[in-house]
């Protein structure tokens, strides 16, 4: 029998609480700042890169790209220090140097984790902050592109518009990601059914190792190089840079939006977008918003309005061409598309077999009464029925997923589920590791824990999901 292989991606917006906190330390400032000084810069440029917790900027650099409203908070754990290398070899010495002192590190680049964890951990750590490595270059003649781990998707999208209207890559939808956590976290986006995820287009990419080499594709063999296009970076390294391959993309897109609420259908509509959004062409991406909303009674009471009536869809649509309704230049369109990204944070879940009616209606009654969590629909297909090789992808159409929707009313459940009690706490044990790797990565998990086991095996990049080596 031949079933609709369309796959969705749902990911559920879901509010989360984290409370924790630290004592400050100036000795790790000084033990840092000294031990950077003696492996790379002079020390005047080592304590310009080294944020203590009393500098004055140190809040305003740690908030900067905390992306996540909810992890924003004066309550959230901190980090002991914050180093914002401005070149390499301050990344090569970044890496020694905690482990004198004997703290965690986390690598952020656009900190758009979903749960916080380039910026947030439960043991003293120190952030390797991105930001000022960011450069772009684009070489037009042969279609390339370096990037840099801590630019922009927004920014990347920008510069090759700058030459050339009709090149692009095919990103994520909110233009503040990341290239480092985006990247090697797989990246998909409103190209998807043309072109795939972002790292099909990836050739070539720059990891400074456990023993501070700069690593480029060829150096590090194609295994580290598989892991770092899905499987995250932060297991393996710090990802200095992605080398791309820019894709063609037409001067003039189409797009379009049409809201509607259960009283207009709203079932009919996500009912029939489920049946026809993997047959449409490839060069339409369309997506589904979904949100419980108040509705507007001219008597009620105040109270009464806040209280979540009904649900409203809202469709948004991209066409890769030009149907006259709404057209927009190219790079307009990725603006376009940051209206509908209000992230907070996430979980997503893939369905493969249309949601009947019955249990969309199921869905809306959920999501009504807890209020608050939105979910969004990605359509699939077109490209992606022939994924390529990436930890985290290629097993969406694997038939074990193919099975419930239910299990997205439990995920709504689990919004109400404290943070701190359904995220792995620590990988310090393989056991440990393993239980949240397999759920993420399937049997992807053991070629990634080999890949692990050979680059880092005293686990020195490790993190609350990181690939665990093999225990020796
Ligand atoms: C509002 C919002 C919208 C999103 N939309 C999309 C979307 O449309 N498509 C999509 O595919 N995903 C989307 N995501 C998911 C997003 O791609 C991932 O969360 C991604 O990891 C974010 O990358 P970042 O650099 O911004 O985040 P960060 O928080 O900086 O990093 C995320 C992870 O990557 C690690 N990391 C970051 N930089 C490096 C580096 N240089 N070297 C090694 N490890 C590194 C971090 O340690 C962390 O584990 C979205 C997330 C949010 C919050
Ligand atoms: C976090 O909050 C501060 C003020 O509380 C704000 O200045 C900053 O822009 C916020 N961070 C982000 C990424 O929005
Ligand atoms: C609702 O939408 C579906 C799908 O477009 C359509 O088949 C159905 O007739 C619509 N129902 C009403 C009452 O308009
Ligand atoms: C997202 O936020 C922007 C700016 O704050 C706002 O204009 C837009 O309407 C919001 N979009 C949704 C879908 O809530
Ligand atoms: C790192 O260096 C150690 C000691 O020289 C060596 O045994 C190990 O193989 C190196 N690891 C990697 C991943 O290069
Ligand atoms: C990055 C930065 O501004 N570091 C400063 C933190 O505070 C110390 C002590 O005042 C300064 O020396 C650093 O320059």
């Amino acid at each position: 029998m031949e079933m609709s292989r369309s796959s969705f991606g749902l990911l559920l917006l879901l509010g989360i609480l984290f409370v924790s906190s630290y004592a400050a330390a100036d000795s790790v400032y000084d033990t840092f700042v000294q031990c950077l000084s003696s492996h790379s810069a002079p020390s005047d440029q080592a304590s310009s890169i080294v944020y203590a917790q009393t500098n004055s900027s140190f809040i305003k650099v740690l908030q900067s790209y905390i992306r996540n409203q909810q992890f924003n908070t004066s309550s959230t754990p901190k980090p002991l220090i914050i180093v914002t290398p401005s070149d390499e070899s301050q990344v090569q010495a970044a890496i020694i140097c905690p482990r004198n002192i004997g703290i965690q590190l986390r690598i952020r680049s656009g900190g758009h984790d979903y749960d916080g964890l380039s910026y947030i951990s439960d043991v003293p750590f120190f952030i390797l902050d991105m930001f000022n490595l960011r450069s772009i270059s684009v070489n037009i003649n042969d279609k390339t592109a370096w990037v840099l781990a801590g630019a922009t998707l927004g920014e990347l999208s920008y510069r090759i518009w700058e030459k050339s209207k009709v090149h692009g890559f095919p990103v994520g939808i909110c233009p503040t990601l990341g290239v480092g956590g985006h990247f090697s976290g797989a990246g998909y986006g409103y190209m998807l059914r043309r072109y795939g995820l972002s790292v099909y287009h990836v050739v070539d990419a720059q990891i400074v190792n456990v023993n501070r080499s700069i690593l480029d594709r060829k150096s590090m063999g194609e295994d580290l190089f598989w892991a770092i296009r899905g499987g995250g970076g932060a297991s393996f390294g710090v990802i200095l840079s992605y080398k791309i391959k820019l894709v063609r993309v037409p001067e003039i897109v189409t797009v379009f939006r049409v809201e509607k609420t259960l009283a207009q259908n709203a079932t009919g509509i996500v009912y029939q977008w489920q049946h026809i959004t993997d047959k449409i062409d490839n060069d339409i991406f369309m997506r589904l918003l979904l949100l419980p909303i108040t509705v507007k009674s001219d008597k009620g009471s105040a109270k009464a309005e806040k209280i979540p009536k009904t649900i409203r869809v809202t469709l948004v649509s991209l066409f890769l061409g030009d149907t006259r309704p709404v057209l927009f230049h190219w790079i307009e369109s990725v603006l376009y598309w940051a209206n509908f990204d209000n992230g907070t944070s996430r979980k997503s879940d893939y369905v493969q077999k249309p949601i009947s009616k019955d249990g969309l209606e199921g869905l809306w009654k959920t999501m009504i009464e807890l209020g608050k969590p939105g979910m969004v629909f990605n359509a699939y297909g077109g490209r992606m029925r022939n994924p390529l090789p990436s930890p985290r992808w290629e097993h969406i159409q694997d038939p074990v997923l193919d099975k419930k929707y239910l299990n997205l009313i439990r995920e709504l459940y689990s919004y109400i589920t404290p943070f701190v009690s359904n995220s792995p706490r620590g990988t310090d044990s393989y056991e440990e590791g393993k239980v949240y790797g397999v759920k993420y990565f399937m049997n992807n998990f053991d070629r990634l824990v080999k890949v692990k086991t050979a680059v880092d095996p005293q686990n020195f990049f490790r993190y609350e999901q990181s690939i665990p080596p093999l225990p020796n």
